[in-house]
């Protein structure tokens, strides 16, 4: 089938295979734009002009896993932080007044946090529910089977763990000495809890088209309310660290190629690869959330890119909400976001 042709299918929700997934992930030039230009309406028609903004909250760098391609991985010397409860409370409630839909509470695997069930950490959520009163995404990393129900009953509307790629091969060069398995779970556990669920893959590893193709099936079929695409940046200090950095155009048409086959999924347009610069791209291509947007000046990191675009204040609220203006698009009011969150948590999707 020609590009325009699996467009038009997937159009009609007929069921599309990994060949025509791989033919649309490929497709250059005109085609391209065409996949895009498809997915962008589709997204309009699913969303209007509402464009969802969450807030990072990098919390704590400190991380007991070793994964190859994170600058935050434990044998990094780096100068870590981890943020107190007060201040977190703090930076939640700042973000919330600045016009956030929700806070993305992430963190290294910090044994601090994780300790006793991921005590500290739920503690932590909880109190942001309590004192701020907005969405909270959990972003721990793993965590065991029996700290699901608790963080959710702490407040977690969303738990966000990404799998990064569906070869378990890849998997096991990137993520050395976890379980790809357990990885896998920590979507169905957070679901079963009553958690809205991320998954994700990165783009620019060395996975094929193919695997990139695969990935997208599995992450849709396994029914996430949220997925996302995010190009590799090669991180100083880590054994991928020669690793040529790619351009966004695969992370753009894996975007596009979402939105076209999971037309209701929430799909991120992260800040974090390429900072202010890339977001119009992202959004062009069919994202509907505005993720990594950091508040400047409070020592806070973003994970891909610690740095870029977050003390001049172009990761900031006001800064990206200037930019959505520009784009005769408009942020989501918090009403409209809780709303679409309980809609979607009341109909929960068992994978298949
Ligand atoms: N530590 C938790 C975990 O690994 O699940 C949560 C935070 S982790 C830093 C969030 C995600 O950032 C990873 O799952 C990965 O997809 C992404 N990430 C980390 N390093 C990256 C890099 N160098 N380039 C692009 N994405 C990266
Ligand atoms: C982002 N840096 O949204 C964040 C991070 C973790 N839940 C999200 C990868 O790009
Ligand atoms: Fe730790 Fe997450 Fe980085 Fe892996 S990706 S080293 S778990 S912070």
């Amino acid at each position: 089938m020609s590009v325009e042709d699996i467009i038009g299918s997937a159009l009609l929700k007929e069921r599309i295979g990994i060949d025509d997934v791989v033919a649309l992930l490929s497709a250059k030039g005109a085609e391209a734009e065409a996949v895009k230009e498809a997915a962008r309406n589709t997204r309009d028609r699913m969303f209007g002009d509402r464009t969802f903004v969450y807030g990072f909250v990098y919390f704590s760098t400190y991380c007991r896993n070793d994964c190859a391609f994170c600058y935050y991985r434990k044998t990094n010397s780096l100068r870590r932080y981890r943020k107190s409860a007060d201040e977190i409370v703090a930076l939640s409630g700042s973000l919330k007044d600045a016009g956030i839909n929700l806070v993305d509470l992430t963190m290294g695997e910090d044994p601090v946090m994780c300790a006793d069930g991921h005590r500290t950490m739920r503690d932590v959520v909880r109190r942001v529910k309590e004192e701020v009163d907005i969405a909270v995404m959990a972003s721990p990393g793993a965590m065991d089977e029996t700290s699901f129900k608790p963080m959710s009953e702490a407040g977690a509307d969303w738990f966000a763990c990404y799998q990064e790629t569906y070869n378990r091969d890849l998997f096991s060069k990137l993520r050395l000495e976890q379980d790809f398995d357990r990885r896998l779970s920590q979507k169905t556990w957070a679901r079963e809890a009553g958690m809205l669920t991320e998954d994700g893959m990165m783009v620019g590893l060395g996975e094929t088209v193919r695997d990139r193709a695969d990935s997208i099936l599995r992450m849709g079929a396994l029914g996430c309310e949220q997925i996302r695409a995010m190009t590799f940046v090669p991180q100083e200090g880590t054994p991928m660290s020669g690793t040529s950095a790619s351009t966004s155009d695969d992370e753009l048409m894996s975007i596009a190629v979402m939105r076209l086959l999971f037309p209701d999924r929430l799909i991120p347009a992260s800040l974090d690869v390429e900072g202010i610069a890339g977001l119009r791209t992202r959004l062009d291509a069919g994202a509907n959330v505005i993720t990594s947007i950091v508040p400047p000046k409070m020592n806070l990191a973003g994970v891909a890119q610690h740095e870029l675009d977050i003390d001049n204040g172009h990761r900031s609220v006001h800064h990206v909400l200037e930019m959505l203006d520009a784009m005769g698009k408009r942020a989501a009011t918090c009403g409209e976001y809780n709303e679409s969150v309980s809609k979607m948590k009341s109909k929960v999707r068992i994978g298949d």
